[in-house]
């Protein structure tokens, strides 16, 4: 397979899609829109193709990490609040055995204590946090270097 055939899924669960109407001082202005569209920019510059998937639902979440095995080789997901809840996902992702790296938008670490603990944190590559969209960014060169490095 050559290089620029990686895929990376790019996943964003429950209330992403609110970014830059809502809370601006904790999640940014930027909307979910324009991050994508920076995502593909960036995949572009490393010769990879993304595809970004945004749900509300648990499980729409964890039927696109189940699928995602067939068609990309790493994963990047910004879990939202089921990051402190899923065991369904962790549990996705264990199953796929795809690399994934976790991002944030916030520090989960400087919030409340009930974000402070991921279900994911242990069974990725990986975490980002605090970095506003740049955190999405960083997560996406991480796993295409993890991706290439496991080649
Ligand atoms: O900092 C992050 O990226 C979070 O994953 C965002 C989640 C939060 O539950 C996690 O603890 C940390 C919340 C996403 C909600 O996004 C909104 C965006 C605009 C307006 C309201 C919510």
């Amino acid at each position: 397979m050559s290089e620029n055939n990686i895929k990376i899924l790019i996943l964003h669960g429950p209330n992403l899609n609110l970014l830059g109407t809502r809370e601006p001082e904790i999640y940014g202005a930027q909307t979910l829109e324009a991050i994508n569209q920076d995502l593909s920019q960036l995949a572009r510059e490393l010769e990879v193709q993304v595809d970004c998937f945004q749900s509300n639902s648990e499980g729409e979440l964890v039927d696109k990490i189940q699928q995602a095995k067939s068609e990309y080789q790493g994963v990047v997901i910004n879990a939202a609040a089921y990051t402190h809840s899923s065991i369904a996902l962790r549990d996705a992702l264990i199953a796929t055995g795809l690399p994934a790296v976790e991002v944030h938008l916030s520090n989960i670490y400087q919030r409340e204590e009930f974000r402070h603990h991921s279900y994911l944190a242990s069974v990725v590559v990986g975490q980002i946090s605090g970095f506003g969209p740049q955190s999405y960014h960083l997560g996406l060169r991480a796993i295409v270097h993890q991706v290439r490095k496991g080649k």
